[in-house]
């Protein structure tokens, strides 16, 4: 019985010696340490590597079992092969379109080796590293064409028929494409947000003022610069746009002054402008051009081109400048199908005469703000009157709706119509103040209506 026990434990410490001798068999790589097998092996690569990333020799090591892909990539892009007991890792040919289909700059495998008496496994981990080799591409091609239909507001964008401008840069670490367009006055190129799909950015055309009608088609070359984390140069794609519309649609084009208060002095017999008075848009086909308020009969206007010259058509009379520190009237252009255009014209007259009493505003110009049914300004202030007999009066488009306060401020008791508020940008109104020795001044007051969005029929304030 003694031999038989001894027998068995014989066997099984011989077993274990066994065991343990396998383990001390397992297998092992060239260049790969415990450390790497215990974790990962990481070969860093540029987006631009071909061939093989890593040989090793190996040792105790009877086969390559299985090679799994741990990243769920569109293609298998390496390659594992296990030669001579060397193990060789080498990149597809499809690893040069890499970044054409995956966001993420890893590729995940893990290698299974037969030992002797046992297997082991290796996670190998290509890190990409990007590099700016891919050049911004305009979808579907770099040429667009586009067509109109004027007017268009600022701001409106527009965009090929049945396709939009696509830009694609497929580098790894691309974060924009910025767009730019060759200098021209009727439209810019913006970015236009992502269609969804990551590597590829949209853009618009944006008209940049008023298009009224385009003569001739517009040519204008666009171009897409990349903006990536690779710290190389950018590249730039060029491409082009050319805009057509039909010429024959046309809408007149409203008449605007370039200021809604021109001032002049009135020396020597002569007008003398502090500024040019210009029609700054839709100055061409005018029906008219007239002066128009209390003295303007003195006075005539010719227009050359986009400017107006303001003569004396008679001299003035001599009670006139006596009784008065300024004249107010208006210049008004007329236009077939537009509300036309209106400026106000300041004429300041000599003082030669001390002993003549002033009376005058302590501005020529006040500018008032109706918004969500409210009255804003400035305190409209007459300067060193002692006259407790001073009339105040009002005049000018729609006064009616407003009135002038003794202190003196403008109110409005009733809610504007909104008809005046959507036909103009802003109106003018005049104020005239008389002392009793007849003796009077004149200011203008505009009242702006902000708008929202857009108005293609603007008077300009500025
Ligand atoms: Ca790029
Ligand atoms: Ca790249």
């Amino acid at each position: 019985m003694n031999s038989v026990v001894t027998f068995y434990w014989t066997a099984i410490v011989l077993g274990l010696a066994i065991c343990v001798s396998g383990q001390s068999t397992q297998c092992t790589i060239d260049g790969v340490g415990d450390s790497q097998w215990n974790s990962m092996l990481n070969i860093q690569i540029n987006d631009t590597h071909k061939g093989t990333t890593f040989t090793g020799a190996t040792s105790n090591t009877n086969s390559l079992i299985s090679v799994d892909d741990l990243s769920n990539l569109k293609y298998p892009y390496v390659k594992v092969e296990f030669i001579d007991k060397e193990l060789i890792i080498t990149l597809e040919e499809i690893f040069n379109e890499f970044e054409e289909y995956e966001t993420v700059p890893q590729i995940n495998i893990r290698l299974t080796f037969s030992c002797t008496g046992s297997s082991r496994t290796l996670i190998v981990r290509h890190t990409i590293t990007d590099t700016n080799n891919h050049e911004p591409v305009f979808l579907p091609n770099n040429n667009y064409n586009i067509f109109i239909f004027t007017p268009l507001a600022v701001g409106f964008p527009i965009v090929p028929i049945f396709e939009t401008i696509y830009v694609k840069d497929v580098d790894l670490t691309n974060t924009a494409i910025i767009p730019s367009i060759e200098s021209n006055e009727y439209f810019d190129f913006i970015y236009d947000g992502t269609n969804g799909t990551v590597k590829i950015h949209k853009f618009k055309l944006v008209v940049k003022k008023v298009l009224y009608s385009l003569e001739e088609p517009v040519i204008l070359e666009i171009r897409a610069t990349d903006k990536d984390n690779t710290g190389d140069p950018p590249h730039t794609t060029d491409g082009t746009v050319e805009i057509n519309s039909d010429p024959t649609v046309k809408i007149p084009v409203t008449p605007s002054f370039s200021m809604p208060f021109y001032r002049s002095t009135f020396i020597d017999g002569e007008l003398i402008f502090d500024e040019k008075i210009v029609i700054d848009q839709g100055y061409d086909e005018l029906d008219g051009l007239k002066l128009d308020g209390e003295h303007s009969e003195y006075f005539d206007c010719n227009q050359n081109g986009k400017e107006v010259e303001i003569v004396i058509l008679k001299p003035l009379p001599e009670d006139v400048i006596k009784q008065n520190s300024f004249l107010l009237f208006s210049l008004v252009a007329t236009k077939l199908d537009t509300p036309g255009g209106k400026t106000a014209i300041n004429v300041k007259l000599p003082r030669d005469d001390v002993t003549l009493e002033i009376l005058q505003f302590d501005e020529l110009f006040y500018n008032y703000t109706y918004e969500e049914e409210k009255l804003s300004g400035p305190d409209i202030i007459l300067l060193d009157s002692h006259d407790n007999n001073i009339t105040i009066a009002l005049d000018g488009e729609h006064h009616k709706y407003f009135e002038i306060k003794v202190n003196i401020e403008l109110i409005t008791e009733t809610l504007l119509p909104p008809e005046i508020i959507d036909d103009n940008n802003f109106i003018v109104l005049y104020i005239k103040a008389e002392n009793s020795k007849q003796v009077s001044t004149t200011s203008v007051v505009t009242v702006n209506f902000p708008k929202p969005g857009i108005c293609l029929q603007t008077h300009r304030l500025d």
